[in-house]
């Protein structure tokens, strides 16, 4: 780290931001953009997002400038709040004298637009401010709720010197424990109402969350949702030693009807402070050790001798996760002349084991369900993509979906394993 942006980071707390620390240019990047030059910032943002040649080689020179911003990773269900207390938050922050960057992540659709109009007017008058710089980027069909480009985006303004980056993502379930990778702090949003122990169950939400908030907490139940939550935490296995408790905070980012806000003060104290206790460039770590986790579940799939005869090829690898496919010939049909379902399972299994035993442990499988939704047909490339749904000591819990190259849903399949305590060669 320079000098410069140490600087820069004390200043995070004690006087934030009375000029912006002076940063060192670096040649490989375009001018102004250490500095938080806007346009700087945004030209290098669209030319990650667009794959331009020299995409990868703008992603490498980030890398010696990241680890400074605080970032904030926010996520819950469509219509939890989101959007809503981003910008509350800003005003906090912005009132600290923060220079804030936020990456919207939107499910909708590239074309429609709508959506991301919508945040930009949600998040309101200080989208507008100069110390705020608001990217929205869809997410484009995947289903972690992060688009692969997220994290390229959040490098860009990390090293551009903003001192938090919130990031809002749709929850959609199974993978958000995508967003380790990209969160310093994770805060997980639950508005009050019916469907809460589905709501706090899903996805293992309760796993990734460093701070819980209670959204709307104006509305009928959202007491009711707090006490829960909290139940659910203190019967969660938590290693003893755990030296952040997850708080519950229930906040009300302002009604429709014009009644003031409430809380968001606390949340953004609360925020602060899991970033000085956590550290920021925490997600570095983790990427770190996703990195190792894919480079696993490449090796494992090597090694595998009941894979190498099936001609199933191993796509991607991460913590808990794995992606596999396989191109479908004559051999693989039935009498029926589609898709044999145990080739099917063989697939999803596949992605199954080489998900649960991304973590650096042998993990045994105990128990698969699978059903069925379309045929698959000769010629057809089928990908199976494993997720974890929740791990605790000794079990953990994956979903895998099988589709087809153009999307389609072929079967669905839901595998537990026991944890041993054995590691892999
Ligand atoms: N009553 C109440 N409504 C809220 C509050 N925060 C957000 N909303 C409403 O909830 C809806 C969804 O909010 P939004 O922030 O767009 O949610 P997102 O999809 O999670 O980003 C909007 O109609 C908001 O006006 C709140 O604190 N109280
Ligand atoms: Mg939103």
């Amino acid at each position: 780290m320079t000098d410069a942006a140490a600087h820069g980071k004390a200043q995070t707390h004690a006087h934030p931001r009375a000029h912006a620390p002076a940063r060192a240019s670096d040649p490989l990047l375009p001018p102004g953009l250490l500095h938080g030059d806007r346009r700087a910032v945004a030209r290098t943002i669209s030319c990650i997002e667009q794959g331009a040649p020299e995409a990868a080689a703008l992603r490498a020179a980030l890398a010696p400038h990241l680890g400074r911003a605080h970032v904030v990773g926010i996520t819950g269900a469509p219509g939890a709040g989101k959007s809503t207390l981003v910008h509350a938050l800003l005003g906090e922050l912005l009132a600290r004298g923060q220079r804030i960057g936020v990456v919207a992540v939107d499910p909708s659709s590239p074309l429609s637009g709508g959506a991301v109009l919508g945040d930009r007017v949600r998040m309101g008058e200080h989208g507008a401010h100069a110390d705020v710089f608001i990217r929205s980027v869809a997410s484009r069909g995947h289903l972690g709720g992060l688009s692969p480009g997220t994290r390229a985006i959040v490098d860009v303004l990390d090293a551009a010197g903003f001192d938090t980056v919130i990031v809002e993502t749709v929850g959609t379930g199974q993978s958000e424990v995508e967003i380790l990778r990209v969160a310093d702090t994770r805060i997980v949003v639950c508005p009050p109402g019916l469907g809460d122990e589905v709501q706090a169950s899903k996805a293992g939400i309760l796993e990734i969350a460093d701070l819980l908030v209670v959204s709307k907490a104006d509305l009928p139940g959202a007491e009711a949702t707090v006490r829960h939550l909290r139940e659910m935490l203190q019967l969660r296995a938590q290693p003893a030693a755990a030296a952040w408790k997850v708080p519950v905070l229930s906040v009300s980012a302002g009604t429709p009807a014009g009644a003031a806000a409430q809380g968001v003060a606390a949340l953004a104290e609360t925020t602060l402070e899991h970033g000085r206790h956590g550290g920021h460039g925490r997600r570095l770590h983790a990427d770190a050790k996703s990195a190792a986790a894919a480079a696993r579940v490449f090796r494992l799939a090597a090694s595998d001798p009941f894979i190498s005869i099936t001609g199933i090829t191993c796509q991607r690898g991460g913590p808990g996760e794995a992606e596999v496919r396989l191109h479908l010939r004559a051999e693989h049909l039935n009498f029926n002349g589609s898709c044999h379902g145990g080739v099917i399972f063989a697939l999803a299994d596949t992605a199954f084991g080489l998900a649960s035993n991304s973590h650096g442990t042998v993990a045994a499988g105990i128990d698969a369900h699978i059903t069925y939704q379309q045929a698959a047909r000769a010629g057809d490339t089928l990908m199976a993509h494993a997720r974890e749904v929740s791990r605790s000591r000794k079990l953990a819990v994956y979903r895998v979906d099988v589709t087809r190259a153009d999307g389609r849903a072929i079967s669905s399949f839901t595998g537990t394993v026991y944890l041993t305590s054995e590691h892999h060669p």
